[in-house]
């Protein structure tokens, strides 16, 4: 008799939850620390929804030992955060100093997360750019440079924290940094064609090359990791990508056309590229000689440059051909059925919501067009109303529980019935934290955040993913070949 199908995590499956250095740290002018480029983006007026800054955030540069208690309370295996570059070296470049505060500071914190069994997963750079490398040269507009600047910052981390580190990511969302921060304009630096947003800026140029430049400098530190490191600190590393799954909003030719297209222009920019070696023929069609490319010694180093797809997915979009929107290959995004229904229950942000086999969907289409083990680093649910309410009533975070019942069995049936390598998966995020345009209304935590008391109180849906994870684990055994059922 065969034995039953075995619903479990795969056996080294990490799990834990996500944060990012700016959205949590504050303390932003303690240890010798640089600005980074959100630091003055977040103090002008408009640029949050709620007029606050990072300035204090979750407070967890002085509160780490709080926030190391509460993953130790919830059984995590692995914690995702993110160093700030400008803690590490305040004016970011390459011959300028760095920071013994800066590396002391992490090496605490990482060494608190191994005393308690916590596996480190390491984000190098999560949008927080050297505010002095933006004044000096440019930031990422200057590819010579920040190349360099990055891949030494990169190197320098390896030095200080690969011997325990394992598990690294080089950049967190590159389509968010290019197309929010120098298209849109509503993330750092805020550049912009719109002149009412910005002095200066040009959407039509700068996001392309800015991804470009971010592409080649995550790839560099890459071949220096794998070169000077790995073989004696024998860890993994890679980029993390956004996006979310594509649906055609109808089954007409064009609609099922607009949702590949889609898919290139939020996911296939970076991920074609670092795992396939060329950018999407689509962007080209679109953006013509706006769309840089790389030398053949440039693709050499850039392709295969990720040991495995970082995916950070929230939602899934129906997609309809037409629209001007460029940063989304002139694809028209809807949550909207032909039939007037909605995809599924709304969150508190207007882009995101809850639609759980989209999430299947997207698994099942990275794992065949990458081939490579997906690690999930992000995913999670902001829930209507709930800055508003008292705590004892938002901690009943409902959406978000029923958000990440959809998610976590979609992944598993992605796994089991579709054959998905899925290894990792991080809740965003541990914590309400610091939700760069949206200031603090926006509250994305498993753990609410009293931001007068800076108190933490666990929601929910920290309950249900804990027990969740202890109920898939895998516990690995002493003997590994033991039987799971006997044939009589
Ligand atoms: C993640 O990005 C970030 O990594 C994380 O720092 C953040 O806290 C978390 O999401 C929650 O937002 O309507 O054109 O402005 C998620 C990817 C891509 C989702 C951009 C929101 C808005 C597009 N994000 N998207 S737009």
């Amino acid at each position: 008799m065969a034995s039953l199908p075995d619903h479990k995590l795969p056996k080294d499956f990490l799990w834990g939850f996500a944060t990012a250095a700016f959205q949590i740290e504050g303390s932003t002018d303690v240890d010798d620390r640089g600005k980074s480029i959100w630091d003055d983006f977040s103090r002008l007026p408009g640029k949050t929804a709620d007029g606050r800054n990072g300035d204090v955030a979750t407070d967890s540069y002085r509160l780490w030992k709080e926030d190391l208690a509460l993953l130790k309370q919830y059984g995590v295996k692995s914690y995702r955060f993110s160093i700030s570059w400008s803690r590490i070296i305040p004016l970011g470049g390459r011959n300028d100093p760095v920071n013994p505060k800066g590396i002391e500071y992490y090496n605490g914190f990482i060494n608190g997360l191994l005393e308690n069994g916590i596996i480190p997963f390491l984000t190098l750079y999560h949008w927080d750019l050297p505010q002095a490398l933006h004044d000096r040269y440019g930031g990422w507009l200057n590819k010579d440079e920040v190349v360099k600047d990055y891949t030494n910052y990169a190197k320098v981390c390896f030095e200080a924290f690969g011997d325990r580190v394992k598990h690294w990511l080089t950049i967190n969302e590159p389509w968010c940094v290019a197309i929010l921060g120098y298209g849109r304009g509503v993330f750092a630096p805020g550049r912009s064609s719109d002149r009412q947003r910005s002095p200066e800026g040009n959407s039509s140029t700068e996001p392309w090359i800015v991804g470009h430049h971010i592409i080649l400098a995550h790839a560099h530190a890459v071949k220096v990791y794998r070169e000077q490191f790995k073989p004696t600190q024998k860890g993994q590393i890679g980029i993390t990508l956004n996006g979310d799954w594509a649906m055609p909003y109808d089954d007409t030719p064009e609609n099922i056309d607009a949702a590949q297209h889609a898919l290139d222009f939020a996911i296939g920019w970076y991920a074609d590229s670092v795992h396939l070696g060329f950018y999407p023929p689509y962007m080209r069609e679109v953006l013509g000689d706006r769309m840089p490319d790389f030398t053949p010694e440039e693709w050499e180093i850039v392709k295969g440059s990720s040991d495995f797809y970082g995916m950070n997915t929230y939602t899934t979009n129906l997609c309809r051909a037409g629209g001007d929107d460029e940063f989304q290959g002139n694809v028209d995004y809807t949550f909207t059925r032909p039939d007037e229904t909605q995809l599924g229950p709304q969150a508190q942000s207007p882009w995101l919501q809850d639609y759980p086999q989209g999430f299947r969907a997207l698994l099942n289409y990275i794992y065949k067009r990458y081939k490579l083990p997906i690690l999930v680093t992000e995913n999670g649910f902001s829930v209507k109303g709930e800055s508003d309410i008292p705590i004892d009533e938002a901690v009943k975070d409902d959406a978000r529980v029923h958000y990440f019942q959809g998610t976590t069995e979609a992944m598993l049936s992605a796994i089991h019935e579709d054959g998905v390598d899925v290894q990792a998966y991080f809740p965003w995020s541990l914590l309400d934290n610091f939700e760069w345009a949206d200031g603090y209304i926006t509250r994305f935590g498993v753990t609410y955040v009293d931001y007068e008391t800076q108190k933490r109180y666990p929601k929910d849906s920290a309950k249900f993913l804990i027990e969740w994870f202890k109920e898939h684990e895998t516990i690995p055994t002493a003997i590994e070949q033991l039987p799971t059922s006997v044939d009589i």
